[in-house]
C-alpha cells in the first residue's frame, strides 16, 4: 500500500491540490467464514502537510455481513470523539448495501494536527466478524469524511472483505501425509462401492474408520 501512497505523492499533487487522504489497508482481504478481518485506516495529505486543525471520519458497513467487533491502534494526538454504534438511515455513503457507521474525529484548535509524524500515519485499525458464508461473497468498508481541514480535498479510499475460497480437500484418505494409490485409492474404490466400517478399513493399516469416513465424504461431496 505504500507504493500506492508513493504513486499518488507523484502523479496527483498537480491534478487534485491540497487534498487530505484516507486509505483503508489492506485494499482487499480475504478471510474464512466466521473469523475476524482487520482493515486499518491510513492518512496522509498531499501535498505533506502535518499542521492542519484535523480531520472527522466515518466509516460505513453492512452488518448483515460484517459485525463490528472493536477498534484499536487508534491515533490519540487530539482525539476528540469515537463512536461506533450508529445506523446509516440517512444513507450518507451513497451505498445502500451499507447501512452501519462509525465515527472519529481529532481536532486540534492550534492547527498543528498531526503534528510530527511518519506518513502514511496510521489512524485506527478496526475489527470485523465475517457473517459471510459462501465463497465468493464480500462486502464493502466505505470511509467519508464528516468534515476536513478548511482549503483541503478529501480522498477515501474503502476496502472489499472476500470470503476465503475453501482449499480443495486433500486426497490423502488415510491422512499419512501422502498420497498413495493402494491406501488411498483403495479406500476411496472401497467407499464408492458402498463399503463401510472394518470393511472400509480392513488390510489399510492403522487409521481411524470414523476420520477416515468424514474425509471421504467430504471428497465426495
Ligand atoms: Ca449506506
Ligand atoms: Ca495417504
Amino acid at each position: 500500500m505504500k507504493t500506492l501512497f508513493a504513486a499518488l505523492m507523484l502523479t496527483s499533487v498537480a491534478a487534485w491540490g491540497q487534498t487530505q487522504i484516507a486509505m483503508m489497508v489492506p485494499h482487499e482481504q480475504e478471510v474464512a467464514p466466521g473469523s475476524v478481518a482487520t482493515v486499518a485506516v491510513d492518512y496522509m495529505t498531499l501535498p505533506d502537510n502535518q499542521s492542519l486543525m484535523g480531520l472527522g471520519l466515518t466509516l460505513y458497513w453492512d452488518s448483515s455481513a460484517l459485525q463490528f467487533e472493536g477498534v484499536d491502534d487508534v491515533y490519540h494526538n487530539r482525539i476528540l470523539a469515537v463512536s461506533f454504534f450508529e445506523h446509516d438511515d440517512g444513507n450518507e455513503d451513497g451505498d445502500v448495501q451499507t447501512d452501519m457507521l462509525g465515527r472519529i474525529a481529532w481536532a486540534d484548535w492550534s492547527g498543528n494536527w498531526p503534528g510530527d509524524e511518519p506518513v502514511p500515519l496510521r489512524l485506527l485499525s478496526v475489527h470485523f466478524l465475517s457473517l459471510m458464508g459462501e465463497a465468493g461473497d464480500s462486502s464493502v468498508v466505505n470511509v467519508r469524511a464528516i468534515s476536513n481541514a478548511v482549503g483541503y480535498d478529501f480522498v477515501g479510499y474503502g476496502a472489499t472483505i472476500y470470503v476465503q475460497e475453501e482449499p480443495a480437500p486433500s486426497l490423502d484418505v488415510d491422512n499419512d501425509g501422502r498420497v498413495d494409490a493402494l491406501s488411498d485409492g483403495m479406500l476411496l474404490m472401497r467407499f464408492m462401492f458402498g463399503f463401510r466400517g472394518e470393511a472400509l478399513v480392513n488390510g489399510i493399516g492403522d487409521v481411524n474408520v470414523t476420520e477416515t469416513e468424514e474425509r471421504l465424504i467430504r471428497i465426495l461431496e
